[in-house]
This record gives C-alpha cells, sequence and structure tokens, in this order.
C-alpha cells in the first residue's frame, strides 16, 4: 500500500487546493506519522511544523485517542442521529460548552469547519426568522477572512481565489468588513499590532449602508489564520461586540483554527476576553483524528427554535455523519489528552518561545514581515518578480529538504507546531526555516 503510486494512480486524484500538475510531476507523499514528525515516502522524519492543517495539536496517533478509536468502532460504529442519539455525543456537547465556559450554550454537530460555517449562517438568519425579523439577512464577513468552500464560507470569506470562479453561486446581500494588516503601520508586530482600532469602525458605515433591519450576522475569525496570522488590532474584537450588541446583529467567532487551544486558551474567546453567540470549531476538537466540527450557540438562540408542536423538527439541518460515533469517541479522548496533560497550559508556554524564536528571522533574506500569536507565527517573503505565490513554496521545498514541514500560501509561511513540541523542536523548526531562506537562489 505504502509504495509509490503508479502515474495513473497520481493522475486518478484530483488533489484538493493543490498544483495537481506540479505535484504529480514532483509528488511529495507521507507514509506514517508519530508524534510530531511525519515520515515521507522516502523514509525522511519531517518535523510536523502545523500541526497537520493546524489540526492535530497533540502530535500524530496519541495512544489515548487510537485506543478510543479502536475501541469505539468495534462497539458502534455508527449510529444515526436524526431521531436517534448516541450517549457519547450528549456528553461531548456538554463538555466542550462547559470549555468554552458557557454551560448553558449548545453545541450542532457537524463534519468539517466548511459544514460549520454554513451551519452557523443557516442557524444565525433562521434564529432572526422565528424571532419575527425576517428581513436580517445580510451577512457580514471580512476580508481575508477564510471560512472553507462552502457557498456561504467562500461568500462570507474574503480571499479572491476562492469567489471569482463561483460567481453565480454567491449568497446575495452579503458584505465585507476591511481586513486589519497593514505592514506600513504594523510590520512586525509581536502578538497583537497597537494600530487599526479605527478599522472596526467600518461596521457602523455598513450599518448605516444597509440598515441594522437588515443585517443578521457578523463573522470573523479571531484571528485570521490561513491568510497568514493576521492578529487583530487591541481592542478591535471587543469593539466589534459592542457594535454588533449595539444593532442586535449576531456576532460569529470562526473557531476552526483557533480553538481547543491554538492560543493558549481553550478558545480565542478566552484569549480576547469576548463572547461570540456562534463559535465555529473543527481540526483540534478531536485531533484530527476522524472528521469533526461543530457549532456552540448560545442557549437564547437554541430556546428561540424551540417553539411550536413538539413531535414537529424545529431546525432543518443535520448530516448523515453529525456526531459520529467514531469522531465523538476521537473528541472525548483529545479533551482527556489535553487534561490530563495541560497541553494547553504548555501551547501558552510555547508562544513566547515561538514569538522570540521567530522574529530573530528579521533581517534574513527574502523576509518581509513576521506575525505571531499564541503558538502560531507567519512570515511574509518578498515574491518572485511576476510569478506570485512562488517564492514561499520555494522556501517551503528547502525547508522540507531540510526536514521541516510547514504551510505556503500566497507570499506567505506559517508555523503553528503541535502543543506536545519541545522548546528545542520550536526553536530548531525556526532555525531551519532560517537556513531555508538562506537557501532559496534569489
Ligand atoms: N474556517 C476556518 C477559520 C478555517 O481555517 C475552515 C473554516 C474550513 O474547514 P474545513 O474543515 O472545511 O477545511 C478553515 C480551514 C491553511 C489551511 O493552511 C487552513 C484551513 C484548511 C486547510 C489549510 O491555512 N482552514
Amino acid at each position: 500500500m505504502n509504495a509509490v503510486p503508479s502515474e495513473a494512480a497520481l493522475r486518478a486524484w484530483w488533489m484538493p487546493f493543490t498544483h495537481n500538475r506540479h505535484f504529480k510531476a514532483h509528488p511529495r507523499l507521507i507514509t506514517a506519522a508519530q508524534g510530531a514528525y511525519y515520515t515521507l515516502a522516502d523514509g525522511r522524519r519531517v518535523f510536523d511544523g502545523l500541526s497537520g492543517l493546524w489540526c492535530s495539536p497533540l502530535g500524530h496517533s496519541p495512544a489515548r485517542v487510537v485506543e478510543a478509536v479502536q475501541k469505539q468502532v468495534a462497539t458502534l460504529d455508527f449510529a444515526p442521529s436524526f431521531q436517534m442519539g448516541h450517549p457519547a455525543a450528549f456528553t461531548l456537547a456538554e463538555r466542550i460548552a462547559q470549555l468554552a465556559g458557557r454551560p448553558d450554550d449548545k453545541v450542532f454537530f457537524v463534519n468539517s469547519g466548511s459544514e460549520a460555517v454554513d451551519t452557523a449562517l443557516k442557524i444565525a438568519i433562521a434564529w432572526h426568522r422565528v424571532r419575527g425579523e425576517a428581513s436580517r439577512t445580510r451577512i457580514i464577513g471580512r476580508e481575508r477572512g477564510y471560512h472553507g468552500v462552502g457557498m456561504g464560507g467562500i461568500s462570507v470569506g474574503g480571499i479572491l481565489a476562492n469567489r471569482k470562479m463561483f460567481t453565480p453561486l454567491m449568497i446575495p446581500g452579503v458584505d465585507h468588513l476591511p481586513h486589519t494588516w497593514n505592514p506600513a503601520q504594523m510590520a512586525y508586530s509581536r502578538g497583537q499590532p497597537d494600530w487599526g482600532l479605527h478599522l472596526v469602525e467600518d461596521l457602523e458605515r455598513l450599518v448605516a449602508l444597509h440598515d441594522a433591519s437588515t443585517i443578521a450576522a457578523v463573522i470573523v475569525e479571531p484571528m485570521q489564520g490561513s491568510t497568514g496570522v493576521i492578529v487583530p488590532p487591541k481592542g478591535y474584537l471587543k469593539r466589534l461586540r459592542e457594535i454588533c450588541t449595539k444593532h442586535g446583529i449576531l456576532l460569529i467567532f470562526d473557531e476552526v483554527i483557533t480553538g481547543f487551544g491554538r492560543l493558549g486558551t481553550p478558545f480565542a474567546s478566552d484569549f480576547f476576553d469576548v463572547r461570540p453567540d456562534l463559535t465555529t470549531f473543527a481540526k483540534a476538537v478531536n485531533n484530527a483524528t476522524v472528521p469533526l466540527g461543530g457549532v456552540i450557540a448560545s442557549g437564547d438562540i437554541y430556546d428561540a427554535f424551540m417553539t411550536g408542536p413538539e413531535h414537529l423538527i424545529e431546525f432543518f439541518h443535520g448530516y448523515t455523519y453529525s456526531a459520529h460515533p467514531l469522531a465523538v469517541a476521537a473528541a472525548h479522548a483529545t479533551l482527556d489528552e489535553l487534561a490530563a496533560s495541560g497541553l494547553i497550559a504548555r501551547a501558552a508556554k510555547l508562544a513566547p518561545v515561538l514569538e522570540g524564536a521567530i522574529h530573530s528571522l528579521k533581517g534574513e533574506p527574502l523576509v518581509t514581515d513576521i506575525r505571531n500569536l499564541g503558538l502560531a507565527a507567519a512570515i511574509d517573503v518578498t515574491p518572485v518578480p511576476g510569478k506570485p505565490a512562488l517564492r514561499a513554496f520555494q522556501v517551503f521545498e528547502q525547508a522540507l529538504a531540510r526536514g521541516l514541514m510547514l504551510r505556503f500560501t500566497g507570499e506567505t509561511l506559517a508555523l503553528a507546531p503541535p502543543f506536545i513540541s519541545t522548546e528545542d523542536e520550536v526553536r530548531g523548526a525556526v532555525e531551519t526555516l532560517r537556513t531555508a531562506l538562506r537557501a532559496v537562489p534569489v
């Protein structure tokens, strides 16, 4: 099974978010993973500098999770969640609401971040409707936001390439806040930039333009992950909360990347001390062992739906695999392990180590900006003239050749090591990145 696939096999998989032709000419194959390391098809071990795709903070195949999933598949491999339920799904919902510090909140399970986002948008629009404010249909997203690839997610997202091919599929009535990254004002900021709080006032402009009575929700990533660790200016999210509350607009935090410890707190809402109405999560909830995502909704939102005849469905939404028993078992074991090994606190302790290390790259060849928050960091590199997005890929290749896997996208390289990493591994990853930067032919 682990032999290099034939050319025909390589051609057969239309790979996601991948330059397929180049990849298939130069395949990069992973055959195993353990702890913070992948094994490649040529036998080399590489450090997993992005915790999978931001999703495996415990490292790979942690014993507790492996055991829980093995046991689960032999006991209850699948159970329908429509009009039936399995006990562990309820206790997981209870645990997640408690971890979020909102024990009265409710959790709706889905299978991915994209589904979580589309579900949250549906809840927001439906909630206004069931309360008699059906005119509130607009959603406000943010430039450079990434909210997955569903029709809702690409509409509220702010990434050109994810939108331009799909114009007719955009949900109507969406508008966007400006993004907050301005290198002239904030390059090389450590943590939250001092500049940029005023940008949030754009929401007042959008309210003046569209009227609050047409706006259902604002959705933002508390820290924009995919587009390169764009950290909110000081005070921004608190002010966003105030403006939303003032106008009766729901605030949705997309915590698909930040949820379950990436900032050194259970959720980004804890880090920023801002309480959203809806929170999306996925990825780290079960260390990505089995696809799982969800939406945490405030008790008030849930209660508003609980009207009408009791034998009728209140919210027409759900997936065959919502609360899949294997995914749920993996999540319980992940939460057990996060707690037992104090891994969120460990992420918090590693954060300043990463910050110190990554900012030491200032002045290295090609580097134009460095950003960080929690156990996440990104650098920007000078583009190859006329060839956008090539430079970061060159750095990625040099790093991979030296035993470090990181993430490249546009002109950005991101680092988000597993919480189980040692301080030396975090510093070592940055040193590998330094040698990779120096090795790129300019
Ligand atoms: N919201 C946010 C904030 C995300 O980061 C999604 C939704 C969609 O999740 P799914 O599970 O549908 O992929 C994401 C996903 C990267 C990278 O390298 C980021 C994501 C996925 C893959 C790569 O930055 N984020």
